[in-house]
């Protein structure tokens, strides 16, 4: 198979509710999309997730862009490759830079499952034929605000809630959703806004109180040691994202005791083949996993989907339907979420027609491997 052209459409799609992490507020978010086509004219593609600025991780939306169009792109144009997995390797000198590789190697595997015919989830060795989604909560002005976010989602059907959290935002609001949903499967994530000091980890031993099912990345991402005295000390398992970059991550969370719980991100991890090496690795190690999102447009979202179908995905995933994010998502139809389950569709390739109208409706720049050369 070879690519013989290659379209980037950096897109703004405004959210339908502001969403706030321990590090940053956004209310539109800018993804970079990408098209790949082959010499029979067949197309794929892949979405780029990098957040706008350098909070979550390093990389930002320019950077992105920047790594993709004069590093990333030139290896693959042109490139003879019989199955995607061998599309990672012709950027084996390229440090980093993961989210930008994700979109570019998710193209690969969109394009190459519909020249076979096969799904996507098919493709990567899904066996399930839905997935149980799970939402995420922001960080809300008031405790009532969140209340009832959370009261919407869970008659939404959803199936397991994650609230955010940050210094001054924690121990209360648990408190509070745990007393008005006794039952709910709950985490919550800090993206790494504390430090593992002994004041810090006392102050995240109260959370053991509240049957939580995992705490999402309490430290800094390189804090492996952090982490894993915390983990030696609360009863909570600990579920590692930021801190899980590549598989040499995976290998010191496993060794290290770390984490009990992954968040496999497609987008963070580089791409839906590391993540699939992930997943297996994880399975090995007695390692339960669910695939979180960077609230990605549809592209990325169906992406999500099929890599959650794997055996191992037995936690709810972020894969929550397009309509808690989009008004007008890039896909059609969009994703949907029914009482808490995504259908894995069957059809070949991702399974979802591409909304180019939408797309190029709010295109805030392009790129043109054919218009460049
Ligand atoms: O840590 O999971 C995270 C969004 C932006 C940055 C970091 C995170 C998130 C989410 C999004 O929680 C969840 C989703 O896409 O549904
Ligand atoms: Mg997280």
């Amino acid at each position: 198979m070879r690519i013989t052209r290659a379209r980037l459409f950096e897109v703004r799609l405004p959210l339908v509710h502001r969403f706030q992490t321990s590090s940053h507020a956004k209310s539109t978010l800018d993804h970079i999309l990408v098209e790949f086509t082959d010499a029979a004219g067949q197309t794929g593609w892949g979405e780029i997730a990098s957040p706008a600025g350098p909070f979550y991780c390093s990389e930002t939306t320019s950077t992105a862009w920047d790594i993709a169009t004069a590093f990333l792109l030139p290896t693959v144009l042109d490139a003879d490759w019989d199955h995607p997995e061998q599309v990672d390797a012709l950027w084996s000198r390229i440090r980093g830079h993961f989210f930008a590789k994700a979109g570019l190697v998710g193209a690969a595997w969109d394009l190459w499952s519909r020249a076979q015919g096969v799904s996507l989830a098919s493709a990567l060795g899904g066996t399930r034929s839905q997935v149980r989604a799970g939402v995420s909560l922001g960080i809300e002005a008031t405790i009532d605000d969140l209340l009832s976010q959370v009261e919407h989602q869970v008659t939404a059907g959803y199936h397991r809630v994650k609230l955010k959290i940050s210094h001054g935002w924690d121990i209360e609001p648990v408190r509070a959703v745990r007393a008005e949903f006794p039952e709910l499967d709950m985490h919550v994530d800090a993206n790494g806004v504390y430090t593992s000091d002994d004041e810090t980890m006392s102050h995240l031993k109260e959370l053991d109180d509240f049957g939580l099912t995992m705490i999402e990345q309490p430290f800094a991402p390189r804090d492996l040691l952090g982490h894993a005295r915390l983990q030696q000390r609360i009863a909570t398992d600990i579920c590692l994202d930021e801190s899980v970059e590549d598989l040499h991550d995976l290998g010191l969370m496993i060794a290290l005791r770390a984490g009990r719980v992954l968040n496999i991100k497609v987008s963070r991890m580089g791409g839906l083949t590391v993540a699939r090496a992930a997943h297996d690795i994880a399975r090995d190690a007695g390692i339960p996993v669910w695939c979180g999102g960077m609230h990605e447009f549809g592209i990325g979202r169906a992406a999500n989907v099929a890599i959650s179908s794997l055996p191992g995905f037995t936690l709810p995933s972020d894969v929550s339907g397009s309509d808690k994010y989009y008004a007008r998502d890039v896909i059609v139809p969009p994703v949907i979420a029914t009482d808490g389950w995504v259908q894995v569709p069957t059809s070949p390739g991702l399974g979802h027609e591409i909304d180019l109208e939408q797309i190029t409706a709010n295109t805030l720049r392009r790129y043109d491997s054919a218009q460049t050369s």
